[in-house]
């Protein structure tokens, strides 16, 4: 099937004709075809999307409220189709889109809705001066939002929900890995009643599409979730044209596990730290660290419990582990393998082979994979594998353990496992990191800041965090007698 871009309030078609092949990973084949926007379909969405935002940021904040509590409602009464169609494109299980995905771009919708009538801002009354100062925290006009493919629904309404809330209009661009499920909001947006222009969904490259809307000088914020390498550019491109960024990015994030934790619990919640959507999220503990005297058992067990997760066809209930999102994504996470096996300082052990299920032979599979390493500047431990690889090494003090997990040019999340408060407080504090999860992993509260430090990006989401991002403080100072 060809999909379209999304402007001024319905599907059209781009300018250049030229189209792009889209993939379902689960079985290695062409299964549609998305649009190769570019800068001629930026111009006209920027153009409408202008057009749409005096009126726009003049609503009121309840007829804001209203819509995105529309919008939230129509993605949960799509769940099964949006899931489906959220599977099929990016290679996770049915049931993790039906369960996290999905649910959680509603609820993005459903925060925003509220969060919008509870946002204020500060008045300074410079006392015994008749001085009244007040702050107006505007929004910015259109803004651009750029997002990735491996939580597509998810990030891509993670971003466009506070900027419509703050009253801004969007020119958005969601992966061209995985469109799907952007492309089929487009209809829940017409449905829910949002003002044709407000929010506009171009499909197509990085480097074209993408760039244009990073280019565009009326464009004045860029919100972006993807790679380090690109967050860069992103950063080199809108510097000197003096944009608003926030940009989420790469991470290479730590699991402390300490003798004195709860056992199961950590075994348990550090499989999901470790593979969840197939080890493709940026907050995956994909370096684990373990306090020697539970370091052999923990070998033993982990490794015990990952192999007889079923690694099969996303859509098969019992699939713990589906496909990795591209042919080549697959490829680059089996290339950090080959040179664990090439190398000194590694032992596989577990996983590390591409796996071919029945009926779906040319899908993009492979094990889950557990490395030992001996050396925390190794390959492995620097770079973002961004797949199913985790790598295990011991550690003998907490002085030690806090080395090794700040020891990379990454600073996104950690985790951390121990009963002992007084450690809990005094690690987290050290850990550099945007976020910290105690005992726990991936639980989320939307009020929370959410980014990263370091190479991890510039910025944060979620909560207040965000509409502070998608509008403009401005100081009112009134003389009166
Ligand atoms: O990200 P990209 P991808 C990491 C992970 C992954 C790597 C690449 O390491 O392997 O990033 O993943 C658009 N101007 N993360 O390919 O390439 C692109 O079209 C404007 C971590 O998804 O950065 C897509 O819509 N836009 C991350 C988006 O940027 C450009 C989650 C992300 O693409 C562009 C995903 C350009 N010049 C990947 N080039 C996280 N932190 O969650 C590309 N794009």
């Amino acid at each position: 099937m060809k999909i379209q871009n999304y402007i001024n309030g319905a599907y059209q078609n781009h300018h250049s004709g030229d189209w792009m092949d889209n993939y379902d990973p689960s079985i290695g084949a062409i299964y549609g075809q998305i649009p190769n926007s570019n800068k001629e379909d930026v111009e006209e969405a920027y153009a409408f999307a202008k057009a749409a935002f005096t009126s726009w940021s003049n609503t009121t904040l309840d007829q804001r409220s209203r819509i995105l509590n529309k919008i939230a409602d129509l993605i949960e009464a799509n769940l099964d189709r949006l899931a489906e169609a959220e599977s099929r494109d990016n290679g996770k299980p049915l049931w993790l889109a039906k369960a996290v995905d999905i649910p959680r771009a509603s609820a993005n919708f459903r925060f925003f809705a509220q969060a919008i009538t509870q946002f204020s801002s500060e008045a300074h009354e410079t006392v015994g001066t008749n001085t009244m100062n007040f702050t107006l925290r505007q929004p910015i006009g259109v803004v651009g939002c750029i997002s990735p493919w491996n939580l597509p629904l998810y990030l891509f309404t993670w971003k466009v929900a506070p900027a419509i809330a703050a009253g801004n209009c969007i020119v958005a661009k969601p992966s061209e890995v995985t469109p799907m499920t952007a492309y089929l909001l487009g209809e829940i947006l017409t449905e829910a009643g949002l003002p044709p222009g407000v929010l506009n969904i171009l499909h197509g490259q990085g480097q074209s599409v993408g760039q244009a809307i990073v280019e565009h000088p009326d464009i004045k914020a860029i919100s972006f979730t993807g790679g380090t390498t690109t967050g860069a550019h992103i950063a080199r491109t809108a510097a000197p044209i003096f944009k608003k960024l926030s940009l989420e990015l790469g991470g290479k994030n730590p699991n402390l596990i300490f003798a004195d934790c709860d056992y199961g619990a950590m075994l348990k919640e550090s499989i999901r730290s470790s593979f969840a959507n197939q080890g493709q999220i940026c907050l995956c503990g994909s370096r684990i660290y373990i306090e020697r005297p539970i370091y052999e058992q923990f070998k033993e067990h982990f490794v015990q419990i990952v192999s007889k997760n079923k690694v099969g066809n996303p859509m098969d209930a019992d699939t713990k582990f589906g496909a990795l999102v591209s042919e080549s994504h697959l490829k680059k996470v089996l290339s950090y393998v080959q040179h664990a096996r090439d190398n000194e300082g590694y032992t596989v052990l577990y996983g590390g082979n591409r796996v071919t299920v029945a009926g779906s032979e040319n899908g993009y599979y492979m094990e889950p994979t557990i490395i030992e390493v001996t050396d925390n500047s190794c390959k492995l431990n620097q770079e973002e594998i961004f797949g199913p690889v985790v790598t295990l090494m011991p550690f003998d003090t907490e002085e030690e353990a806090l080395s090794l997990a700040n020891d990379v040019k990454y600073g996104l999340s950690a985790t951390v496992w121990t009963t002992d408060i007084n450690r809990a407080m005094r690690v987290s504090k050290q850990l550099e990191a945007g976020i910290v999860w105690i005992n726990t992993f991936l639980n989320r509260d939307l009020r929370t800041p959410f980014g990263g430090v370091k190479n991890s990006g510039v910025g944060r989401e979620g909560g207040l965090e965000a509409l502070r991002f998608f509008t403009e403080p401005k100081n009112v100072c009134i003389k009166y007698n």
